[in-house]
């Protein structure tokens, strides 16, 4: 209630700003159409569905509320097919290489900029998705780097890349040891490392997950072109490769299940894991933590591929996913905060005050805004982590 009140407050702000006044809606359409403006494209009136009532969607592990998909199923009489991809650099490959099959894929904005100007992806129809109205066009403007005039994509969901850690066993294996002022010591620094490797350390199995937030920990741009500062990074890592235990990129069972007591993951994903420890029954602490010099934004998308079969039913899906009760199951299941404004109205008051999803404006204001990659700083971070990963 307290949120709509402050959007309320928000839009009467804006009216007044720009002199406008609300005017009452017209009672009744009129029975006849005036003569038509030419002006943008009509909205149908309905979902426009392709001929075959097939959708095949590509996205994370972990990342679709339970029932969604079958919801959307019941209602459109389109079958779904959900496959999933655990990397950015898995998704990319699959674009590259053509006739991927899918439909809607799901790439982080850091990719997706390439595939835009790639030709990879194709532009929405916006006049299929009315609920892009939903979107808050902070969010929507913050995808403009990678996808100018916002034509391509629309948040799946955002989060960050940070340290997860299973509170209980990490401070037991620190011994008296205090917990560092910063908690990408406890991944990055030989003085934690060595005594964590006894619980385990995971680390997310990526170049572009891990070299970005290795390079922000040296003190250098996390989005950096200069092959010095990947040499750097790499050298920073060789000296914990011996006390990490394993490199994942479906983090949640690890964390949960007791195999690593603390990761490089995303915050979503350790939130689960606290979740689906506790139903294992775990009394152990899991926490998402909020590194003192910030940790790294990402913004997963949906996008249409170049060749989708079903654009139409694809149009439609995303429709259906930004209705805003659907938006909200997103943050409410997933732990993953929505980019949807109209939806966040409907997220549970506890999510909403998990600074570790909705994170606060002065934590915000540290965190390290999505970039892009440009194909030579993907090729130099491959070499530093493959590298890294072999132990040379
Ligand atoms: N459970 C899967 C969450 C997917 C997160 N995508 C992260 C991309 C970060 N670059």
């Amino acid at each position: 209630m307290k949120k709509q009140v402050l959007a309320l407050a928000i839009s009467a702000i804006l009216l007044a700003a720009c002199g406008k006044k609300e005017e009452p809606a017209p009672a009744a359409a009129p029975a006849e159409p005036v003569a038509a403006a030419p002006a943008a494209p009509a909205a149908p009136a309905g979902p426009v569905y392709d001929d075959e009532k097939v959708l095949n969607i590509y996205n994370w592990p972990d990342y679709v509320p339970e029932g969604m998909i079958a919801a959307f199923e019941k209602e459109s009489g389109i079958k779904v097919n959900y496959d999933t991809f655990e990397t950015n650099e898995a998704l990319h490959a699959k674009l590259v290489a053509g006739n991927t099959g899918y439909d809607i894929v799901v790439p982080g904005t850091v990719f997706a900029k390439g595939q835009i100007e790639g030709g990879l992806l194709q532009p929405l129809k916006k006049e299929q998705i009315p609920n892009l109205a939903n979107m808050d066009p902070a969010i929507m403007a913050t995808l403009v780097k990678a996808d100018p005039e916002n034509k391509h994509l629309i948040p799946w969901a955002w989060g960050f890349t940070t340290v997860g850690i299973n509170k209980t066993k990490v401070e037991k294996a620190l011994g008296g040891m205090a917990m560092p002022e910063n908690a990408w010591d406890l991944v990055f620094k030989p003085e934690y490392t060595s005594k964590l490797k006894s619980c385990g350390i995971a680390y997310l199995d990526s170049p572009t997950e891990i070299i970005p937030v290795a390079l922000h920990y040296i003190g250098k741009d996390a989005y950096s072109n200069d092959p010095a500062d990947y040499k750097a990074a790499g050298e920073m890592l060789a000296k914990v490769r011996k006390d990490v235990r394993l490199f994942s990129s479906t983090m949640i069972d690890d964390i949960a299940g007791g195999k690593a007591c603390v990761a490089i993951a995303w915050s979503g994903d350790v939130n689960i894991a606290a979740g689906r420890a506790k139903e294992n029954g775990s009394k152990d602490v899991i926490e998402a933590m909020l590194p003192s010099t910030g940790a790294l934004i990402f913004f997963d998308t949906m996008a249409v591929t170049k060749d989708a079969k079903h654009p139409n039913n694809a149009m439609a899906f995303i429709d259906f996913y930004l209705r805003p009760e659907n938006a909200a199951l997103m943050s409410n299941e997933m732990g993953y905060p929505t980019g949807n404004k109209a939806g966040v109205a409907q997220v549970k008051p506890e999510i909403a005050g998990n600074k570790t999803i909705f994170v606060e404006a002065d934590y915000f204001a540290k965190m390290i805004p999505p970039s892009s990659f440009t194909n030579e700083a993907r090729e130099a971070m491959a070499n530093v982590y493959n590298g890294f990963k072999k132990g040379k």
